[in-house]
Protein backbone atom coordinates (compact mmCIF):
# COMPACT_ATOMS: atom_id res chain seq x y z
CA UNK A 1 0.00 0.00 0.00
CA UNK A 2 1.13 3.41 -1.02
CA UNK A 3 1.07 5.42 2.13
CA UNK A 4 1.92 8.66 0.29
CA UNK A 5 -1.80 8.55 -1.08
CA UNK A 6 -3.27 9.00 1.70
CA UNK A 7 -4.46 12.47 2.69
CA UNK A 8 -3.80 14.16 6.09
CA UNK A 9 -6.74 14.12 8.55
CA UNK A 10 -5.67 17.88 8.88
CA UNK A 11 -7.17 17.77 4.71
CA UNK A 12 -10.55 16.08 6.07
CA UNK A 13 -10.91 18.30 8.89
CA UNK A 14 -10.92 21.14 6.80
CA UNK A 15 -13.31 19.67 4.00
CA UNK A 16 -15.80 18.85 6.72
CA UNK A 17 -15.53 21.97 8.42
CA UNK A 18 -16.40 23.63 5.31
CA UNK A 19 -19.13 21.06 4.32
CA UNK A 20 -20.67 21.73 7.64
CA UNK A 21 -20.73 25.49 7.49
CA UNK A 22 -21.93 25.53 4.00
CA UNK A 23 -25.37 23.01 5.08
CA UNK A 24 -25.34 25.49 8.48
CA UNK A 25 -25.84 28.62 6.59
CA UNK A 26 -28.19 26.70 4.06
CA UNK A 27 -30.25 25.15 7.25
CA UNK A 28 -30.23 28.37 9.29
CA UNK A 29 -30.29 31.64 7.16
CA UNK A 30 -29.95 33.88 10.37
CA UNK A 31 -26.19 32.24 10.76
CA UNK A 32 -25.38 33.38 7.47
CA UNK A 33 -26.15 36.60 8.47
CA UNK A 34 -23.88 36.62 11.98
CA UNK A 35 -20.88 35.26 9.06
CA UNK A 36 -21.30 38.29 7.25
CA UNK A 37 -21.13 40.90 10.42
CA UNK A 38 -18.41 38.82 12.12
CA UNK A 39 -16.70 39.45 8.74
CA UNK A 40 -16.96 43.03 8.69
CA UNK A 41 -16.17 43.67 12.52
CA UNK A 42 -12.93 41.60 12.09
CA UNK A 43 -11.99 43.71 8.86
CA UNK A 44 -12.82 46.78 10.51
CA UNK A 45 -10.77 45.48 13.49
CA UNK A 46 -7.77 44.92 11.38
CA UNK A 47 -7.93 48.06 9.29
CA UNK A 48 -7.88 49.91 12.87
CA UNK A 49 -5.33 47.62 14.69
CA UNK A 50 -2.09 47.28 12.67
CA UNK A 51 0.03 45.40 15.33
CA UNK A 52 -2.89 42.92 15.80
CA UNK A 53 -2.84 42.60 12.24
CA UNK A 54 0.83 41.70 12.46
CA UNK A 55 -0.06 39.80 15.07
CA UNK A 56 -1.84 37.47 13.55
CA UNK A 57 0.02 37.23 10.22
CA UNK A 58 2.54 35.55 12.74
CA UNK A 59 0.54 33.28 14.18
CA UNK A 60 -2.65 32.44 12.02
CA UNK A 61 -4.12 32.65 8.96
CA UNK A 62 -5.70 35.94 8.41
CA UNK A 63 -7.29 34.67 5.34
CA UNK A 64 -9.50 31.84 7.36
CA UNK A 65 -9.36 34.60 10.20
CA UNK A 66 -13.63 34.46 10.23
CA UNK A 67 -14.07 30.52 9.96
CA UNK A 68 -15.87 28.35 11.78
CA UNK A 69 -13.97 27.24 14.95
CA UNK A 70 -16.36 24.70 16.92
CA UNK A 71 -19.71 23.43 16.13
CA UNK A 72 -21.79 21.38 19.41
CA UNK A 73 -24.17 17.97 19.37
CA UNK A 74 -25.50 16.01 21.40
CA UNK A 75 -26.08 12.48 21.84
CA UNK A 76 -28.36 9.90 23.64
CA UNK A 77 -26.42 6.62 23.87
CA UNK A 78 -22.97 5.24 24.95
CA UNK A 79 -23.02 3.83 21.26
CA UNK A 80 -23.30 6.79 19.41
CA UNK A 81 -20.86 8.83 21.27
CA UNK A 82 -18.48 5.52 21.19
CA UNK A 83 -18.91 5.70 17.78
CA UNK A 84 -18.52 9.94 17.07
CA UNK A 85 -15.20 9.59 19.18
CA UNK A 86 -13.76 7.14 15.88
CA UNK A 87 -15.72 9.21 13.22
CA UNK A 88 -13.33 12.38 14.88
CA UNK A 89 -10.42 10.61 14.75
CA UNK A 90 -10.51 10.09 11.53
CA UNK A 91 -10.35 14.18 11.31
CA UNK A 92 -7.68 14.31 13.94
CA UNK A 93 -9.85 15.26 16.35
CA UNK A 94 -9.41 13.92 20.00
CA UNK A 95 -11.49 14.13 23.40
CA UNK A 96 -10.06 16.59 25.49
CA UNK A 97 -11.75 17.91 28.93
CA UNK A 98 -14.50 16.34 31.00
CA UNK A 99 -17.65 19.00 31.31
CA UNK A 100 -20.44 17.93 34.16
CA UNK A 101 -23.14 20.44 33.39
CA UNK A 102 -25.48 18.38 35.61
CA UNK A 103 -24.64 21.01 38.41
CA UNK A 104 -25.89 24.19 35.84
CA UNK A 105 -29.27 21.87 35.48
CA UNK A 106 -28.30 20.47 32.04
CA UNK A 107 -28.56 16.16 32.50
CA UNK A 108 -25.60 15.66 30.02
CA UNK A 109 -21.72 15.52 30.30
CA UNK A 110 -19.68 16.75 27.70
CA UNK A 111 -16.11 16.90 25.84
CA UNK A 112 -14.59 18.57 22.97
CA UNK A 113 -13.30 16.82 19.97
CA UNK A 114 -10.46 18.69 18.67
CA UNK A 115 -6.87 18.53 17.16
CA UNK A 116 -4.04 18.30 19.97
CA UNK A 117 -1.19 19.64 18.65
CA UNK A 118 -0.26 23.05 17.75
CA UNK A 119 0.37 22.57 14.08
CA UNK A 120 -2.54 20.35 13.50
CA UNK A 121 -4.73 23.47 15.30
CA UNK A 122 -2.79 26.23 12.88
CA UNK A 123 -4.08 24.32 9.72
CA UNK A 124 -7.80 24.25 11.03
CA UNK A 125 -8.66 24.13 14.60
CA UNK A 126 -12.15 23.36 14.68
CA UNK A 127 -13.40 21.76 17.25
CA UNK A 128 -17.16 19.86 18.40
CA UNK A 129 -18.63 20.31 21.56
CA UNK A 130 -20.21 16.76 22.28
CA UNK A 131 -22.66 16.31 24.84
CA UNK A 132 -23.85 12.92 26.13
CA UNK A 133 -27.43 13.04 27.71
CA UNK A 134 -27.62 11.38 31.03
CA UNK A 135 -30.81 9.53 30.97
CA UNK A 136 -30.01 8.52 34.59
CA UNK A 137 -30.99 11.91 36.25
CA UNK A 138 -34.81 11.35 34.40
CA UNK A 139 -36.66 10.36 37.96
CA UNK A 140 -39.38 8.73 36.16
CA UNK A 141 -38.97 5.15 35.68
CA UNK A 142 -41.26 4.59 32.73
CA UNK A 143 -40.15 7.62 30.83
CA UNK A 144 -36.79 6.68 31.25
CA UNK A 145 -37.08 3.93 29.89
CA UNK A 146 -39.76 5.39 27.03
CA UNK A 147 -36.82 7.30 26.24
CA UNK A 148 -33.85 4.57 25.97
CA UNK A 149 -35.97 2.02 24.17
CA UNK A 150 -36.66 5.43 21.63
CA UNK A 151 -32.97 5.98 21.11
CA UNK A 152 -32.01 2.42 20.80
CA UNK A 153 -33.89 2.30 17.81
CA UNK A 154 -32.25 5.05 15.92
CA UNK A 155 -29.22 4.76 13.65
CA UNK A 156 -27.19 7.87 13.80
CA UNK A 157 -24.54 6.54 11.11
CA UNK A 158 -24.99 5.99 7.89
CA UNK A 159 -23.52 2.31 6.39
CA UNK A 160 -21.31 4.62 4.47
CA UNK A 161 -19.30 6.47 7.11
CA UNK A 162 -19.24 3.11 8.89
CA UNK A 163 -17.64 1.37 6.38
CA UNK A 164 -14.99 4.62 5.75
CA UNK A 165 -14.63 4.24 9.25
CA UNK A 166 -13.24 0.91 9.53
CA UNK A 167 -10.61 1.50 6.22
CA UNK A 168 -9.54 3.88 7.84
CA UNK A 169 -9.24 1.89 10.97
CA UNK A 170 -7.27 -0.52 9.20
CA UNK A 171 -5.56 1.68 6.50
CA UNK A 172 -4.17 3.76 9.05
CA UNK A 173 -5.39 6.62 6.26
CA UNK A 174 -7.48 7.52 3.64
CA UNK A 175 -7.15 8.11 0.11
CA UNK A 176 -8.78 11.64 -1.44
CA UNK A 177 -11.61 10.12 -2.68
CA UNK A 178 -12.70 7.90 0.18
CA UNK A 179 -12.09 11.36 2.20
CA UNK A 180 -14.66 13.07 -0.25
CA UNK A 181 -16.93 10.35 0.32
CA UNK A 182 -16.17 10.18 3.85
CA UNK A 183 -17.04 13.47 4.57
CA UNK A 184 -20.27 13.47 1.99
CA UNK A 185 -21.33 10.30 4.32
CA UNK A 186 -20.53 11.93 7.80
CA UNK A 187 -22.32 15.22 7.37
CA UNK A 188 -25.82 13.46 7.01
CA UNK A 189 -25.29 12.33 10.67
CA UNK A 190 -25.83 15.87 11.36
CA UNK A 191 -27.81 17.06 9.37
CA UNK A 192 -31.40 18.56 10.22
CA UNK A 193 -34.46 16.52 10.21
CA UNK A 194 -37.89 18.23 10.64
CA UNK A 195 -39.99 14.91 10.69
CA UNK A 196 -40.08 14.36 14.49
CA UNK A 197 -39.39 10.21 15.49
CA UNK A 198 -42.57 10.35 17.58
CA UNK A 199 -45.89 11.92 18.15
CA UNK A 200 -46.64 15.29 19.68
CA UNK A 201 -47.74 13.64 23.23
CA UNK A 202 -44.03 11.92 23.64
CA UNK A 203 -42.39 15.08 22.76
CA UNK A 204 -44.03 16.92 25.19
CA UNK A 205 -43.73 14.65 28.06
CA UNK A 206 -40.14 14.34 27.62
CA UNK A 207 -39.77 18.19 26.80
CA UNK A 208 -41.67 18.58 30.60
CA UNK A 209 -39.10 16.71 31.78
CA UNK A 210 -36.27 18.97 30.33
CA UNK A 211 -36.06 20.59 26.65
CA UNK A 212 -32.67 19.23 26.46
CA UNK A 213 -33.96 15.55 26.66
CA UNK A 214 -36.78 15.63 23.93
CA UNK A 215 -34.27 17.70 21.60
CA UNK A 216 -31.95 14.54 21.84
CA UNK A 217 -34.83 12.00 22.04
CA UNK A 218 -37.56 12.57 19.57
CA UNK A 219 -35.40 13.04 16.12
CA UNK A 220 -33.42 10.52 13.86
CA UNK A 221 -29.15 12.52 14.73
CA UNK A 222 -27.95 14.86 16.39
CA UNK A 223 -28.38 17.55 14.61
CA UNK A 224 -25.67 20.12 14.71
CA UNK A 225 -27.38 23.11 16.86
CA UNK A 226 -24.75 25.76 16.13
CA UNK A 227 -21.66 26.63 14.59
CA UNK A 228 -18.75 29.11 16.07
CA UNK A 229 -16.98 31.62 13.75
CA UNK A 230 -14.04 33.33 15.66
CA UNK A 231 -14.74 37.24 16.50
CA UNK A 232 -11.45 39.63 16.80
CA UNK A 233 -13.84 42.22 18.87
CA UNK A 234 -17.13 40.13 20.59
CA UNK A 235 -18.08 43.83 22.19
CA UNK A 236 -18.50 45.01 18.77
CA UNK A 237 -20.74 42.06 17.25
CA UNK A 238 -22.77 41.48 20.12
CA UNK A 239 -23.43 45.22 20.11
CA UNK A 240 -24.13 45.48 16.51
CA UNK A 241 -26.62 42.35 16.31
CA UNK A 242 -29.77 43.90 16.69
CA UNK A 243 -29.29 46.23 13.97
CA UNK A 244 -28.61 42.97 11.35
CA UNK A 245 -32.43 41.77 12.88
CA UNK A 246 -30.43 38.79 15.49
CA UNK A 247 -31.72 38.53 18.59
CA UNK A 248 -28.61 38.74 20.58
CA UNK A 249 -28.34 36.77 23.77
CA UNK A 250 -28.42 39.21 26.81
CA UNK A 251 -24.27 38.91 28.41
CA UNK A 252 -21.24 37.55 27.21
CA UNK A 253 -19.99 34.88 28.81
CA UNK A 254 -16.63 34.38 30.63
CA UNK A 255 -13.99 37.08 31.58
CA UNK A 256 -14.93 40.38 30.66
CA UNK A 257 -13.26 42.72 27.95
CA UNK A 258 -9.28 42.94 28.70
CA UNK A 259 -6.28 44.46 27.79
CA UNK A 260 -4.56 40.42 27.54
CA UNK A 261 -7.70 38.66 26.49
CA UNK A 262 -7.78 35.29 28.78
CA UNK A 263 -9.58 32.00 28.04
CA UNK A 264 -12.82 31.97 25.92
CA UNK A 265 -15.68 34.67 25.84
CA UNK A 266 -18.97 33.79 23.93
CA UNK A 267 -22.38 34.97 22.88
CA UNK A 268 -24.86 34.13 20.28
CA UNK A 269 -28.12 34.45 19.01
CA UNK A 270 -30.90 32.55 20.96
CA UNK A 271 -32.65 29.49 19.19
CA UNK A 272 -34.98 30.03 16.59
CA UNK A 273 -38.55 27.95 16.87
CA UNK A 274 -38.63 25.88 14.14
CA UNK A 275 -41.72 23.91 11.90
CA UNK A 276 -41.18 20.23 12.56
CA UNK A 277 -43.75 17.55 12.18
CA UNK A 278 -44.75 14.62 15.10
CA UNK A 279 -45.47 11.05 13.59
CA UNK A 280 -49.57 11.32 13.96
CA UNK A 281 -52.30 8.08 13.76
CA UNK A 282 -53.52 10.27 10.39
CA UNK A 283 -50.12 11.39 8.98
CA UNK A 284 -47.98 14.00 10.11
CA UNK A 285 -49.26 16.85 12.57
CA UNK A 286 -47.47 20.42 12.67
CA UNK A 287 -45.72 21.47 15.87
CA UNK A 288 -42.40 23.81 16.70
CA UNK A 289 -39.32 23.08 17.91
CA UNK A 290 -36.42 25.22 19.32
CA UNK A 291 -32.91 24.11 19.13
CA UNK A 292 -30.75 25.66 16.57
CA UNK A 293 -28.65 29.02 16.78
CA UNK A 294 -25.31 30.76 15.71
CA UNK A 295 -22.60 31.87 18.16
CA UNK A 296 -19.36 34.18 17.96
CA UNK A 297 -16.50 33.28 20.50
CA UNK A 298 -13.29 35.37 20.81
CA UNK A 299 -10.34 33.34 22.44
CA UNK A 300 -6.97 34.54 24.66
CA UNK A 301 -4.34 33.00 27.06
CA UNK A 302 -4.76 29.51 28.09
CA UNK A 303 -4.52 29.72 31.79
CA UNK A 304 -2.43 27.13 33.99
CA UNK A 305 -3.96 25.15 36.62
CA UNK A 306 -3.31 28.44 38.66
CA UNK A 307 -4.45 31.65 36.75
CA UNK A 308 -7.84 28.76 35.99
CA UNK A 309 -8.26 28.54 40.04
CA UNK A 310 -7.93 32.52 40.05
CA UNK A 311 -10.80 32.64 37.78
CA UNK A 312 -13.26 30.26 38.72
CA UNK A 313 -13.11 32.02 42.30
CA UNK A 314 -13.38 35.54 40.93
CA UNK A 315 -16.50 34.59 38.60
CA UNK A 316 -18.15 32.74 41.57
CA UNK A 317 -17.87 36.05 43.59
CA UNK A 318 -19.27 38.06 40.81
CA UNK A 319 -22.28 35.69 40.36
CA UNK A 320 -22.67 34.91 43.89
CA UNK A 321 -23.07 38.58 44.46
CA UNK A 322 -26.51 38.98 45.50
CA UNK A 323 -27.55 35.37 44.37
CA UNK A 324 -28.19 36.62 40.59
CA UNK A 325 -25.78 34.92 39.06
CA UNK A 326 -25.15 36.38 35.22
CA UNK A 327 -28.76 38.24 34.95
CA UNK A 328 -29.00 42.23 35.97
CA UNK A 329 -28.68 45.17 33.98
CA UNK A 330 -25.32 45.95 35.92
CA UNK A 331 -23.54 42.10 35.16
CA UNK A 332 -20.55 43.48 32.53
CA UNK A 333 -19.82 46.24 35.20
CA UNK A 334 -19.64 44.06 38.53
CA UNK A 335 -17.58 41.69 35.97
CA UNK A 336 -15.41 44.23 35.33
CA UNK A 337 -14.86 44.97 38.83
CA UNK A 338 -13.98 41.76 40.17
CA UNK A 339 -11.53 40.93 37.43
CA UNK A 340 -9.50 44.15 38.20
CA UNK A 341 -7.53 41.34 40.67
CA UNK A 342 -6.36 39.76 37.94
CA UNK A 343 -3.09 40.68 36.40
CA UNK A 344 -3.73 42.05 33.09
CA UNK A 345 -0.27 42.34 31.42
CA UNK A 346 1.71 39.27 29.99
CA UNK A 347 4.58 40.34 31.97
CA UNK A 348 2.93 39.35 35.38
CA UNK A 349 0.88 36.73 34.03
CA UNK A 350 3.67 34.89 32.75
CA UNK A 351 6.12 35.62 36.23
CA UNK A 352 3.32 34.77 38.25
CA UNK A 353 2.64 31.21 36.44
CA UNK A 354 -1.13 32.24 35.11
CA UNK A 355 -1.04 31.22 31.73
CA UNK A 356 1.21 29.34 29.22
CA UNK A 357 3.61 30.52 26.98
CA UNK A 358 5.35 29.84 23.82
CA UNK A 359 8.97 30.33 23.84
CA UNK A 360 10.87 31.28 20.36
CA UNK A 361 14.20 31.94 19.73
CA UNK A 362 14.66 36.03 18.81
CA UNK A 363 17.06 36.96 15.52
CA UNK A 364 19.62 38.08 18.67
CA UNK A 365 19.03 34.74 20.14
CA UNK A 366 19.50 32.62 16.50
CA UNK A 367 22.58 34.55 16.23
CA UNK A 368 25.26 34.58 18.65
CA UNK A 369 23.99 32.62 21.78
CA UNK A 370 26.14 33.41 25.47
CA UNK A 371 28.21 30.87 27.05
CA UNK A 372 25.91 28.70 29.63
CA UNK A 373 22.44 30.30 27.98
CA UNK A 374 21.45 27.10 27.18
CA UNK A 375 20.78 26.30 30.79
CA UNK A 376 19.68 29.78 31.63
CA UNK A 377 15.97 30.80 32.85
CA UNK A 378 13.40 31.46 30.52
CA UNK A 379 12.63 34.96 32.19
CA UNK A 380 16.79 35.75 31.70
CA UNK A 381 16.76 34.85 28.30
CA UNK A 382 13.70 37.08 28.02
CA UNK A 383 15.31 40.17 29.83
CA UNK A 384 18.20 39.68 27.27
CA UNK A 385 16.43 39.53 24.32
CA UNK A 386 17.33 36.25 22.95
CA UNK A 387 14.01 34.46 23.61
CA UNK A 388 10.24 36.16 23.54
CA UNK A 389 7.11 34.16 24.80
CA UNK A 390 3.68 34.25 23.35
CA UNK A 391 0.67 33.81 24.77
CA UNK A 392 -0.34 30.06 24.13
CA UNK A 393 -4.48 30.76 23.12
CA UNK A 394 -7.25 28.60 24.97
CA UNK A 395 -8.62 25.62 22.56
CA UNK A 396 -10.59 24.67 25.17
CA UNK A 397 -14.67 25.27 26.65
CA UNK A 398 -15.53 26.89 30.28
CA UNK A 399 -18.24 24.95 31.80
CA UNK A 400 -20.35 27.92 33.37
CA UNK A 401 -19.94 29.42 29.92
CA UNK A 402 -21.32 26.47 28.28
CA UNK A 403 -23.96 26.14 30.64
CA UNK A 404 -25.68 29.88 30.05
CA UNK A 405 -25.38 28.70 26.13
CA UNK A 406 -27.14 26.13 26.98
CA UNK A 407 -29.99 27.77 29.09
CA UNK A 408 -30.30 30.79 26.81
CA UNK A 409 -31.30 28.46 24.12
CA UNK A 410 -33.44 26.16 25.94
CA UNK A 411 -36.32 28.89 26.20
CA UNK A 412 -37.04 27.24 29.37
CA UNK A 413 -36.74 28.42 33.06
CA UNK A 414 -34.85 25.21 33.71
CA UNK A 415 -32.61 26.48 37.11
CA UNK A 416 -32.63 23.31 38.68
CA UNK A 417 -29.38 21.32 39.76
CA UNK A 418 -29.34 17.98 39.55
CA UNK A 419 -28.59 15.44 42.45
CA UNK A 420 -26.45 13.81 39.89
CA UNK A 421 -22.56 15.04 39.89
CA UNK A 422 -19.73 14.43 37.86
CA UNK A 423 -19.33 11.08 36.53
CA UNK A 424 -16.16 11.19 34.51
CA UNK A 425 -15.83 7.01 34.64
CA UNK A 426 -19.52 6.58 33.27
CA UNK A 427 -18.18 9.47 30.62
CA UNK A 428 -14.85 7.23 30.24
CA UNK A 429 -16.65 3.95 29.60
CA UNK A 430 -19.60 4.88 27.19
CA UNK A 431 -16.72 6.87 25.24
CA UNK A 432 -14.36 4.25 25.50
CA UNK A 433 -11.45 6.22 25.79
CA UNK A 434 -10.29 8.69 28.49
CA UNK A 435 -10.29 12.33 27.71
CA UNK A 436 -7.07 14.01 27.64
CA UNK A 437 -6.61 16.05 30.27
CA UNK A 438 -6.69 20.04 28.76
CA UNK A 439 -3.76 20.92 31.46
CA UNK A 440 -1.62 18.81 30.45
CA UNK A 441 -2.27 19.35 26.54
CA UNK A 442 -1.18 23.23 27.45
CA UNK A 443 1.74 21.95 29.19
CA UNK A 444 3.00 19.64 27.10
CA UNK A 445 3.38 22.47 24.04
CA UNK A 446 4.96 25.22 26.44
CA UNK A 447 7.92 22.36 27.15
CA UNK A 448 8.18 21.66 23.88
CA UNK A 449 8.68 25.27 23.11
CA UNK A 450 10.94 25.48 25.80
CA UNK A 451 12.71 22.47 24.62
CA UNK A 452 13.33 23.76 20.85
CA UNK A 453 14.51 26.92 22.36
CA UNK A 454 16.99 25.30 24.31
CA UNK A 455 17.84 23.21 21.04
CA UNK A 456 18.90 25.87 19.15
CA UNK A 457 21.20 27.84 21.79
CA UNK A 458 22.80 24.76 22.56
CA UNK A 459 23.17 24.35 18.47
CA UNK A 460 24.22 28.31 18.04
CA UNK A 461 27.18 27.74 20.60
CA UNK A 462 28.09 24.51 18.63
CA UNK A 463 28.15 26.75 15.06
CA UNK A 464 30.42 29.70 17.32
CA UNK A 465 32.85 27.15 18.75
CA UNK A 466 33.28 25.51 15.58
C1 LIG B 1 -23.49 23.12 23.67
C2 LIG B 1 -23.31 24.37 24.46
C3 LIG B 1 -21.85 24.58 24.82
C4 LIG B 1 -20.09 26.24 24.10
O1 LIG B 1 -19.59 26.91 23.19
O2 LIG B 1 -19.80 26.42 25.30
C5 LIG B 1 -21.06 25.22 23.74
C6 LIG B 1 -24.92 22.84 23.29
O3 LIG B 1 -25.78 23.72 23.39
O4 LIG B 1 -25.14 21.70 22.86
O5 LIG B 1 -21.16 24.97 22.57
NI1 LIG C 1 -20.61 26.67 21.40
Amino acid sequence: MNETAFVTSDHVRTRFSAVMSEMYRAEVPQYGTLMALVADVNAETLAADPALKADLERTDDLDRIDLERHGAIRLGTAEELSTMRRLFAVMGMEPVGYYDLSVAGVPVHSTAFRPVREENLARNPFRVFTSLLRLELIEDEALRQEAAAILSRRRIFTPGALALIERFETADGLTDGEAEEFVREAVETFRWHREATVDEGTYQRLSKVHRLIADVVCFRGPHINHLTPRTLDIDAVQAKMPARGIAAKDVIEGPPTRRCPILLRQTSFKALEEAILFQGEDGPAAGTHTARFGEIEQRGLALTRKGRALYDQLLARVRDAGGQGNAGADYATRLAEVFADFPDDHETLRREGLGYYRYVLTERGQGAAPAGSAAAPMEALIASGHVAAYPIVYEDFLPVSAAGIFQSNLGGQEQRSYAGNASQDAFAEALGALVADEFEVYETAEARSIEAVRAGLRRELRDDAA
